[in-house]
């Protein structure tokens, strides 16, 4: 534990204050949200808040300190306004770290997992977090993760969840599978050996199943997540149009479909190309080739689908010695096998139309193939120039077709397919089946049973949950792949179908099964009777606004809503979407970079805490930048928040007490300046512009401060109303504060219940705002402008300010952020 800081606040200690308010909250039960299931149904707007739930690695950190203080802000101005806010808090306490730490420890993952649920618990206490404590849950919990196999269950009832054979990492010395985040360089991260890919059956939900519902339900989220999350989630479904072509191959009855986005250039097709790792290609090789194949093959296994997609590697294949027949103009294409073509795209093949495809033509330059023109688009000749025409054009030697455009040669070249029984118009989409099965242990066991005589057999509902075995497994295990496959006494069930010897499936899930639902799950977490109280579920669901980082863009996101839509088709929720709006969080980084252990930059929160205390570090938090905007540790103030807050409960007891004040409303100046701050800071608390909020409220205190020493005096109403005011907002971005400050205007607790101050419509119409000029984070000057003042002419204006430049003192101005109307930072250029 680091010393705390002395701070001569003249008695302003941001510690001793902690202790008194955490258990006031308690006994009041502020943060107890009304009607969770049951009672109050009529009460005022409900509103769920909840940000993405933790993992609990360790100790709280940096970000989950930033993520926790936007959110908290939010629920806390939301409750302020009136508003019937449910703050919830779960645990997403499964996961590899946790086995991690027990094989170098040699501990019991449970062990290691809820003793940091604890003290993360903790922690979120003394950092003011106003959580409904109520709806802790825990996914590690039996009573918790038997739902997840319950759903699993349900899904696979509806045909949504399967095996298949797929490929893992494997290391060969460990006799282990590795997760994605245990290779490193190709290499396992224990013994350095290279790793392998192996095929196991693994389980799978059919995702690609909800393609075009999880497209088409985007409009409902349009303008209320991020665009850019959007862009990222159509990206990753990735939907194309086109259409299927078949090719017969010489010596195969079958023919060989093959999707295309460009039926339009079916005469332009010279080879024939299949992946090199799909059962096809094994197939079609012809025996003097089969040795170059297979060792082609090899070569192929090591790679990356990134890598293989890569434009600027140049293309390998190897030719199989077939043919296939072009279904329209009956021209025979050699086949040949290559690692470009992916396996589970599309067909896993493809028609190769060098001229207008750039791969193709890299392939065709590689393997000296023909390359011929079908669309005359003006670009210069694919061969002189090595860059593929793409554009739109007129068909050419392409029979019937000549002199159409392009749209129109799509189409009709689709239709005469479709008539001769050789192809049809097709959509293919880019999302591929959740592949769900870890060859882990913290995780949740799949609820199957393997029996020699009746199959797969689910295990039956009411012998839910299938629990972890606590002995008699091994993390390591010396052979087979998984630890549960290890665990020989567990293993042994009877088959529930036919009652003969059976074992159990050996495989947990994907901790994304764990966080696909939980939200549903926080208005009654000890629920029994399913896997979410349907009542609470239709008071508060779906979340208003979920609150996270754009890692999950197309990971957890995307598994939430496919859930989603999968448990509305059961009945089971009203809704499609889960999450109605979203925002994300940037990072905190340190001197621009992330932070890391090996970096040796990591900011220690509770280092931090102890220095400045619970609320400068949430201010700080709040007050570097808009919540998207990532936080440069190196670039902020702790000192400076500790020191406002410190004025701001000076400037609160000095305020003369209401019983001794002059008679009133006050002094007409200061009261217009009060409720035209209160107004914008309402507006800005209600976009979550924290930042410029706070710097709202930093004047409301100076401007209170000089009311008191140069103005009307301490004992006028305007102070004592702006004062209050003060206090109640204070209390979203620095709680514990807040509540000291309203103990010193001599009000009682808590100041939550006092609520948001309104702004009176009359006294706020104005003409001008401040713009609070920073540099480097600090407060330099202010500058009168008009509400509609742009941006560029702002950052002019802050440039040109005296204060400025003597702050910056000789240093060259790096970057300037602008947040019209109320913000300028001028970050001075570090060499
Ligand atoms: C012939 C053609 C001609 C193509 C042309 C494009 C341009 P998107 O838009 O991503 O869906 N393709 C199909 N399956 C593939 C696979 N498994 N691996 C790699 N490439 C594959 O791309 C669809 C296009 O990607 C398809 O259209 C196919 O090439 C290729 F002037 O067919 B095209
Ligand atoms: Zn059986």
């Amino acid at each position: 534990m680091p010393a705390q800081e002395a701070f001569s606040q003249d008695g302003y200690d941001p510690h001793s204050m902690i202790d008194t308010w955490i258990r006031v909250w308690e006994e009041r039960r502020v943060f107890e949200a009304r009607g969770l299931t049951a009672g109050e149904e009529d009460g005022p707007r409900r509103s769920l808040l909840v940000s993405m739930y933790p993992y609990p690695s360790g100790d709280l950190h940096m970000g989950h300190a930033e993520v926790y203080s936007m959110s908290d802000a939010a629920a806390r101005f939301a409750r302020l306004r009136g508003d019937n806010v449910l703050n919830p808090i779960g645990w997403d306490s499964f996961g590899l770290p946790a086995e991690n730490a027990a094989l170098k420890r040699d501990l019991d993952p449970r062990d290691w997992t809820y003793g940091n649920i604890d003290v993360q618990a903790e922690s979120f206490r003394r950092l003011g977090v106003s959580f409904d404590w109520r709806t802790r849950l825990h996914t590690s919990d039996p009573e918790y993760y038997r739902w997840n196999q319950w759903l699993f269950l349900r899904l696979l009832e509806k045909g949504l969840a399967y095996r298949k054979s797929a490929g893992v990492n494997w290391c060969p010395v460990d006799k282990t599978v590795l997760a994605n985040e245990q290779v490193l360089q190709g290499k396992c991260e224990r013994c350095a050996t290279d790793v392998v890919p192996r095929e196991l059956t693994q389980w799978f939900f059919r995702t690609t199943q909800y393609a075009q519902r999880l497209l088409d339900d985007m409009a409902e989220l349009e303008g209320k997540w991020p665009d850019e999350i959007l862009a990222m989630q159509r990206n990753w479904i990735g939907r194309s149009e086109g259409a299927y072509v078949d090719f017969t191959v010489e010596g195969r009855d079958e023919p060989v479909r093959v999707f295309t986005t460009r039926p339009d250039t079916l005469y332009g097709a010279t080879f024939f190309v299949v992946a090199a790792d799909s059962p096809l290609a094994a197939e079609l090789c012809a025996p003097e080739q089969r040795a170059a194949f297979e060792e082609y093959l090899r070569e192929v296994r090591t790679r990356s689908d990134v890598e293989r997609l890569a434009t600027d590697r140049p293309k390998t294949g190897v030719a199989l010695n077939r043919y296939a027949v072009n279904p329209v103009n009956g021209a025979k294409i050699p086949v040949y096998a290559a690692e470009y073509v992916l396996p589970d795209y599309g067909t896993g093949a493809v028609m190769a139309v060098p001229a207008h495809d750039q791969r193709d033509l890299d392939f065709a330059t590689a393997m000296g193939l023909p390359v011929t023109v079908v669309v005359e688009t003006g670009e210069p000749h694919p061969v002189e120039t090595g860059v593929a025409t793409t554009g739109d054009g007129t068909l050419v030697d392409s029979g019937a077709f000549d002199g159409l455009g392009k749209q129109n040669a799509i189409a009709s070249v689709t239709a005469e397919l479709a008539g001769r029984g050789a192809g049809e118009g097709a959509v293919n989409y880019r999302l591929r089946d959740w592949l769900l099965s870890r060859q882990r242990y913290w995780g949740t066991p799949i609820p199957v049973i393997h029996c020699s005589a009746c199959g797969e057999v689910p295990v039956p509902d009411d012998q839910l949950p299938v629990r972890l075995p606590e002995t008699g497994y091994e993390l390591r295990p010396d052979s087979g792949v998984s630890p549960l496959g290890s665990a020989t006494e567990w293993k042994r069930v009877p088959c529930p179908a036919c009652g003969g010897d059976a074992e159990r499936d050996t495989d947990t899930m994907d901790t994304f099964v764990d966080s696909s639902w939980y939200f549903l799950r926080y208005p009654n977490p000890d629920y029994t009777d399913g896997p979410f109280d349907p009542e609470g579920v239709r008071r508060w669901l779906p979340v208003d606004e979920y609150i996270g980082g754009k890692e999950h863009a197309t990971g957890h996101l995307m598994y939430a809503r496919f859930i989603t839509k999968v448990l509305h088709d059961l009945g089971l929720v009203p809704f499609v979407e889960p999450f109605t709006r979203l925002a994300n969080q940037g990072q905190v980084i340190m001197d621009g970079k992330a932070m890391s252990k090996s970096l040796g930059n990591l900011v220690d929160l509770q280092d931090q805490i102890a220095r400045y205390g619970p609320d400068a570090v949430r201010v700080t938090m709040l007050f570097a930048g808009p919540p998207e905007d990532d936080i440069d540790w190196a670039d902020v103030s702790p000192t400076g928040s500790v020191k406002w807050l410190a004025r701001v409960w000076r400037l609160c007891g000095d305020v003369v007490p209401a019983d001794r004040q002059t008679a009133g409303p006050g002094d007409p100046e200061v009261r217009t300046r009060v409720h035209r701050l209160v107004d914008e800071t309402t507006r800005l608390m209600e976009r979550n512009r924290f930042n410029v909020a706070i710097a709202r409220l930093m004047e409301l205190t100076s401007a209170l401060r000089k009311a008191i020493d140069t103005g009307p005096g301490a004992a006028d109403p305007a102070v004592r109303e702006g004062a209050e005011g003060l206090a109640r907002m204070l209390s979203c971005v620095a709680p514990f504060t807040a509540e000291e400050a309203w103990k010193r205007l001599g009000r009682e607790a808590s100041v939550i219940e006092y609520g948001w101050p309104e702004a009176d419509p009359g006294l706020v119409a104005q003409q001008t705002v401040t713009c609070v000029v920073q540099v480097a984070g600090k407060v330099r000057d202010r500058l009168e402008v008009t509400p509609a003042i742009e941006e560029d002419a702002l950052r002019s204006l802050a440039l040109a300010s005296q204060k400025v430049a003597e702050a910056l003192g000789g240093r060259e101005v790096g970057r300037v952020i602008v947040r019209a109307p109320g913000l300028v930072n001028v970050v001075p250029r570090k060499d």
